[in-house]
């Protein structure tokens, strides 16, 4: 997987993305992190790559010259433009399944507004997606591409380690994740539940298949709308969840 993120603080991405399971992958090859600075393509003499919004408010709109060229240069060296991400709170929401499918492409461009946002001529010409990572603003679209950049890369084979797994995360099955325990068996008085230590593989499954289930109704129980999520309860689970709602009467 190849990223280009176009941002005006490319230090932020590299040092960032240099770390850790992401900086792993990208000195091994897997994925490759490419930030363009958006300010090298101004073609003013103070570099300046932002002006005043037309019909008057507060803050400042980034021109569509300096992201259009930027764009294009990151396409003439890097050939077909499948997606271009925009990140905005204007988008739709970012989820599981959106990096699960974003994680399918060979290639990704980012663009990273700042200020009060990006001219409007430009969005409607290069960007494919739009999305959003929470209904919150930020100052700019750095964080929030960090943020996809890693949901999406965890998802390539050969980015997390042995040690480490996608295999059963929170929002796979459209559940939260089961509680995790590890070594020692007791703290502060409290104990590592019984099944997780009898090496029932199947009792150890079906455990944290109800934990997830309760763990979703006490903290998500939006998720449970689902019918794809519910539609994959057996009949037990179901009456688990049934007596779960019932305590809460
Ligand atoms: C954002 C979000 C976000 C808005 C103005 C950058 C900022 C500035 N991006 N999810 N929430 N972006 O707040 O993605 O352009």
């Amino acid at each position: 997987m190849d990223y280009y993120v176009m941002t005006l603080f490319p230090e932020m991405i590299e040092n960032c993305l240099s770390e850790s399971v992401i900086g792993r992958a990208a000195k091994n090859g897997i994925i490759s992190i490419n930030a363009v600075n958006i300010r090298d393509y101004s073609k003013d003499r103070h570099l300046h790559v932002d002006d005043y919004p037309y019909g008057g408010g507060a803050g400042m709109v980034m021109q569509p010259d300096p992201v259009y060229d930027c764009y294009s240069d990151i396409v003439s060296k890097a050939g077909k433009a499948r997606r271009v991400i925009y990140l905005t709170p204007q988008g739709r929401k970012f989820t599981q399944a959106e990096a699960e499918a974003f994680s399918k492409e060979d290639s990704l461009i980012f663009l990273c507004g700042h200020y009060e946002g990006v001219d409007e001529r430009v969005l409607e010409e290069i960007v494919t997606d739009n999305i959003s990572i929470g209904d919150y603003v930020l100052t700019g679209g750095e964080l929030p591409v960090m943020v996809m950049i890693d949901a999406i890369s965890r998802l390539i084979p050969g980015v997390l380690g042995k040690m480490e797994s996608a295999e059963y995360d929170s929002f796979q099955d459209g559940l939260l994740e089961y509680p995790q325990y590890t070594r020692p068996e007791e703290f502060h008085g409290k104990k590592v539940p019984e099944v997780l230590l009898s090496g029932h593989h199947g009792n150890i499954a079906k455990w944290r298949r109800l934990e997830s289930i309760r763990r979703t109704y006490e903290r998500r129980p939006d998720l449970l709308n689902d019918p794809a999520v519910l539609e994959s309860f057996t009949r037990e689970e179901r009456e688990f969840l049934k007596e779960l709602s019932e305590k809460d009467q």
